[in-house]
């Protein structure tokens, strides 16, 4: 049976262009700043997020990490989203590693931050208080639908963090899909970001790796938070290699994924027992509530992985579907089929 893996865009498998470009790549020694396959994927990412350096480190997380590092002093707070990927599924790191404060506040199911609420949470100098320093967003936005965040939010965000002084980080793991869904070039949703972190390892395809893009001096200094976390690879060209791949030959084709998740949303919501928020989903996630009694998420994805249909349980009656470039639409047709059997069986 072929299974279905609706679980995330990061179980996508390198393509035969990526596994060439990987066999054939020119290596050097990336810590001496002597792999040219690096060196020429940082300046490709650099150029398409509008900014004047990039750094290539081998995860979105180590890419949030480092960047909050390089903005953030022991002590001082950042502003980020109570959804937010970075509040929710990464350790704690910036405060376990770097000391810093996080102050979350709700997100909009948008995944906006309503700007009134940054505003009020901006510390005045006072000596009772931490020194906000950093604000922070994400787009697409994984928890809320994978809705992308426009480009007038991003200026009015940018707008009001530059008038108090903040810097402003981007989480765009999935930043291409927001391009692609908004009809907008990438960089124009990086305009407003201090820096932006980008995955390559996800809806594009490669096996690994993210970016962080920013000025020359913010990626000097994140190189060095790159190097304490242990992050400065070798001949890290051979992963590189796939990374152009992706940027070149597989971010227009993320329409397809978006058509497929909308495909997929439509389906569910007329499912007895699940409830799907359609007008949501406009890029490649999809977040089903179960609203039959007695049936759990966890059952659910149960019953769908003996059926060879992958989603992944993320709260206690909901599960995520995302769509990547494994999963074509007769493919949606059938693991609908599945679920309606499972949900009226
Ligand atoms: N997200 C993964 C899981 O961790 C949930 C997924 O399957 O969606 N920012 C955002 C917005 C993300 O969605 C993720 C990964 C990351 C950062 C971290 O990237 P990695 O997994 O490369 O460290």
């Amino acid at each position: 049976m072929q299974v279905i893996d609706l679980r995330s865009d990061t179980i996508t498998r390198p393509t035969p262009s990526m596994r060439k470009a990987m066999a054939d790549a020119d290596v050097g020694d990336d810590v001496f700043g002597e792999d040219r396959t690096v060196n020429r994927l940082e300046e490709m990412a650099a150029e398409r997020m509008g900014k004047a350096a990039a750094l290539f480190v081998p995860s979105g997380t180590m890419a949030n990490i480092v960047s909050q590092l390089t903005h953030c002093g022991r002590g001082d707070e950042m502003i980020l989203g109570d959804q937010s990927h970075i509040f929710i599924y990464e350790q704690g790191g910036s405060a376990a590693l770097g000391g810093i404060h996080p102050r979350p506040l709700p997100n909009h199911p948008d995944g906006t931050l309503a700007i009134q609420d940054i505003q009020a949470a901006i510390r005045p100098d006072n000596v009772h208080f931490p020194r906000t320093r950093l604000l922070v967003l994400e787009n697409t936005h994984n928890r809320c639908a994978g809705t992308p965040l426009q480009v007038d939010y991003m200026a009015r965000a940018g707008t009001l963090a530059r008038q108090h002084g903040l810097k402003v980080h981007v989480d765009g793991a999935r930043i291409f899909n927001a391009a692609v869904a908004l009809n907008v070039p990438a960089r124009d949703l990086a305009a407003d970001a201090d820096s932006i972190s980008f995955c390559l390892s996800k809806g594009l395809g490669a096996p690994v790796g993210s970016l962080v893009c920013g000025t020359r001096d913010f990626i000097e200094e994140a190189r060095r938070n790159r190097k304490v976390l242990g992050g400065g690879m070798r001949q890290a060209g051979i992963i590189a290699a796939a990374g152009i791949v992706a940027l070149t030959e597989m971010v227009t084709r993320l329409a397809d994924d978006h058509a497929n998740a909308r495909r997929l949303a439509m389906g569910l919501s007329d499912i007895p027992g699940l409830s799907v928020d359609t007008a949501a989903v406009v890029t490649n996630i999809v977040y089903m509530d179960i609203t039959q009694k007695g049936m759990t998420g966890q059952a659910l994805s149960d019953a769908l992985a003996g059926e060879g249909v992958r989603m992944l349980p993320t709260g206690p009656k909901r599960l995520r579907a995302v769509a990547q470039h494994h999963v074509a639409g007769e493919d949606i047709d059938r693991a609908l089929g599945v679920i309606r059997n499972i949900m009226t069986r």
